[in-house]
C-alpha cells in the first residue's frame, strides 16, 4: 500500500495536470497579444504603447488533458519611480508568484537592459523557463534569428525557445503540448467555460483604457485610467457609466477631442467590443474627470483599482 496522494499518472487517480505559467517581459514585447492567442481569445487588452497592462490578468485553457492558467502581468520597466510606476512594478513581479513555469517573452534580435532586468528575476524563480522569440515577423532576413537565439541560448539553460509572432500566429506547433508534460498532475481548478478569472466590469475598464491607448497613441497621458461607475445588466442591455481620470486639466481636452470627437470615437469603438463581449446592446456614457496628480499618491492609485495583487 502507498498513501493516495503517490499515485503516478497512469495509476489510480487523475491523469489530468493543472499549473499556472506567468508570461513575463519587458513592455511592450507582446505578452498580452500572446495570452490572448494561447487561450485563443481576446482577454488582455494590446496597444503599441508600452505599460498597456496594468493588472495581473489571467488567461485559462481547458483541454481533456487538463487545464492551464495563463498570468500576464504588466511589463517589468526601469525608470519611473511614481507611485503607478512602483506599483505596476510590484503588480509584474508577482506574476512570479506560485506559478509553476515561466514564459519569458524578448523581440526577436532585441536584448535590451531591461530585458536583462527580467531575465535576472527569472533566474531568481528558478523554474522551468520558455523563451519565446515573439515579432519574428519583422525579422526580413530569417537567418539573422539564427545568431540571436544562439546569443539567448548562451544567456540561461531554458527548458525551449520558440520563436513566434504572435500576432501572425505562427511558431506555436508543440508549444502547448510541451507546457503540458512540464506541468503538475492536477484537477482542474476551475469550470472549462471560464476563460478568465477578471470580472466583466474589470474588462469593461480595460476595453475603454485600450481603445484610448491606441486611438490616442503617443498623445495619450502615461497617466489615464478608466474607472466603472455603474454596471446594470439586463437580459438585453447593458447600461455602463465610466469615468476617463486624468491628471492636469489640460489634459482633458487632449482625451475629449475637437468638439468631442476623440471621446464620441473611444465611445463607439468600445462599446462595440463590449457588445460582443457581452453579448447584450450595451448604452455607455463617458466622462473625463481631473484627479490632479493621481499617479504620483500612493492612496490614488489604491482607490483607482491598482491595489496591490492578493
Ligand atoms: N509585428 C508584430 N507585432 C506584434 C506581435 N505581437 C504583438 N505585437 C504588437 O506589439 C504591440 C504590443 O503588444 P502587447 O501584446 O500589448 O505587448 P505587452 O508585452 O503586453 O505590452 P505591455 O502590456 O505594455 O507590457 C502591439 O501593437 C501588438 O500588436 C508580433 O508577433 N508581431
Ligand atoms: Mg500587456
Amino acid at each position: 500500500m502507498r498513501p493516495v496522494d503517490a499515485a503516478a499518472p497512469g495509476e489510480a487517480g487523475t491523469t489530468l495536470r493543472f499549473g499556472q505559467i506567468a508570461i513575463v517581459g519587458r513592455p511592450n514585447v507582446g505578452k498580452s497579444s500572446l495570452l490572448n492567442r494561447l487561450v485563443g481569445q481576446k482577454i488582455s487588452i494590446t496597444a503599441p504603447k508600452p505599460q498597456t497592462t496594468r493588472h495581473r490578468i489571467t488567461g485559462i485553457l481547458s483541454e481533456d488533458r487538463g487545464q492551464i492558467v495563463f498570468v500576464d502581468t504588466p511589463g517589468i520597466h526601469q525608470g519611473g519611480s511614481d507611485a503607478l510606476n512602483r506599483q505596476l512594478n510590484r503588480t509584474a513581479r508577482s506574476g512570479f508568484d506560485d506559478v509553476d513555469m515561466i514564459l519569458f517573452v524578448v523581440q526577436a534580435g532585441r536584448f535590451t537592459e531591461e530585458d536583462a532586468a527580467v531575465l535576472a528575476l527569472v533566474r531568481q524563480a528558478n523554474l522551468p523557463t520558455i523563451l519565446l522569440v515573439n515579432k519574428i515577423d519583422l525579422v526580413k532576413d530569417k537567418a539573422a534569428l539564427l545568431p540571436f537565439l544562439m546569443e539567448m541560448q548562451g544567456r540561461f539553460d531554458f527548458t525551449a525557445l520558440y520563436p513566434i509572432s504572435a500576432r501572425r500566429d505562427r511558431g506555436f506547433e508543440g508549444l502547448i503540448d510541451l507546457l503540458f508534460t512540464h506541468l503538475p498532475v492536477g484537477e482542474p481548478m476551475y469550470d472549462p467555460d471560464e476563460v478568465t478569472t477578471i470580472t466583466t466590469r474589470f474588462m469593461a475598464a480595460e476595453i475603454i483604457r485600450e481603445k484610448l491607448a491606441r486611438l490616442l497613441h503617443d498623445e495619450l497621458p502615461y497617466k489615464t485610467t478608466v474607472m466603472i461607475e455603474r454596471f446594470a445588466s439586463a437580459p438585453t442591455v447593458t447600461e455602463i457609466d465610466a469615468v476617463i481620470y486624468v491628471a492636469r486639466e489640460s489634459q482633458k481636452g487632449i482625451v475629449i477631442g475637437k468638439g468631442g470627437s476623440k471621446l464620441k470615437e473611444v465611445g463607439s469603438q468600445a462599446r462595440h467590443d463590449l457588445e460582443q463581449m457581452l453579448e447584450t446592446r450595451v448604452m455607455l456614457q463617458l466622462w473625463v474627470r481631473v484627479r490632479e496628480d493621481w499617479a504620483d499618491d500612493e492612496r490614488a492609485v489604491q482607490s483607482l483599482g491598482y491595489q496591490l495583487p492578493e
